[in-house]
């Protein structure tokens, strides 16, 4: 029976499951990790991890015998594709059954972001309604501009669910893309033309810090910034620095440089919206994600195929 390593957290349904098909080992309960990767390290052909946790080089590069890596998220930032394909290392992950929900959270933090319900509830909720009269105005989210950093697939799902507020969609990506949106080639000048920038892109080493200092000014002292991507795609020293001195009006927060550490300056700010990286996180959706993620590694275990490899991976010959 092939041997696979697991490593974060599992539903215990999903580890039923794998246990009809592997030999499992839970890394979070093997208390010397680095002896059992020395003594049992070449046993395991499969690793089960999230893209929360994924999975360090280090750790792959003792496991002689990896065939596979499933990982459980449709970012996959945390694991070095390249490294793995150089390997003959398929990696795995889950696209497309979480955009939906992506794309539902992305509205939320948009419409609290403009109407302020967090504000208004807490509001009512200390009594202000009734000692001070009515909450103030807040912003309407119609016509607004919105600049999309990223035109993916999440991203064409955010772009068709915002269509009810009547927007103008621009976006920014490497190329343009086979969508009735304006395409920008430079990402300064989208920013300096939109009152929204949604960024949803990829994380990793090429979008690093790409919303920095420069394209928050841009974005100016009316805009709103969206991140639902990864928190490395925005430089956050930047973004406080410019929420502080008002060179930016607000934001709007799924993820963060090094969750789940929020820094103080972000939580006390009252133009901004912050969640704890619950993007996709739905019983439904992540029930989804998680049947997904097994089935890449059972239908690779019976028949040597995947169904969703990442795109570093397309060119192995076992897909
Ligand atoms: C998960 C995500 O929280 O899919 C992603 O890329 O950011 C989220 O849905 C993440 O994968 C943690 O496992």
């Amino acid at each position: 029976m092939s041997e696979i390593l697991i490593m974060g957290n599992m539903p215990d349904k999903d580890l039923g499951i794998l246990k009809a098909e592997f030999i499992v080992h839970r890394a979070i309960e093997i208390s010397n990790f680095e002896k059992f990767l020395v003594e049992q390290g070449d046993k395991i052909s499969a690793v089960a991890t999230t893209g929360f946790v994924g999975v360090h080089n280090n750790i792959i590069e003792k496991l002689e015998n990896l065939e596979i890596i499933s990982s459980n998220g449709v970012g996959y930032d945390s694991i070095d594709a390249t490294f793995c394909a150089d390997r003959g290392i398929i990696v795995t992950h889950t696209p497309d059954v979480l955009n939906a929900e992506v794309a539902n959270t992305t509205i939320m933090l948009f419409l609290n972001s403009f109407r302020e319900f967090s504000f208004n509830e807490a509001y009512l909720k200390s009594g202000r309604w009734k000692l001070e009269g009515m909450a103030p105005y807040s912003r309407s989210p119609d016509n607004r501009i919105v600049g999309m950093l990223g035109m993916g697939r999440i991203g064409q799902e955010i772009a068709s669910r915002l269509s009810m507020f009547n927007p103008k969609i621009l976006y920014h990506s490497r190329s343009p893309k086979d969508v009735p949106y304006t395409y920008y080639k430079d990402l300064k000048t989208m920013a300096r033309d939109c009152e929204v920038l949604i960024c949803i892109t990829p994380g990793g080493i090429k979008t690093n810090k790409l919303v920095n200092e420069e394209i928050l000014t841009a974005l100016g002292p009316t805009g709103t910034l969206i991140n639902i991507a990864r928190g490395s795609v925005v430089d956050q020293t930047a973004l406080i620095k410019t929420l502080e001195d008002g060179r930016l009006g607000y934001a709007a927060l799924d993820v963060f440089e090094s969750e789940p550490n929020v820094p103080d300056e972000l939580i006390h700010m009252s133009n901004v919206t912050l969640l704890p990286h619950v993007g996709s996180a739905t019983f439904e959706t992540r029930a989804a994600m998680g049947e997904l993620t097994l089935n890449n590694l059972i239908e690779f275990k019976r028949n040597g195929k995947v169904l969703t490899p990442v795109p570093e991976c397309l060119n192995l010959k076992k897909i």
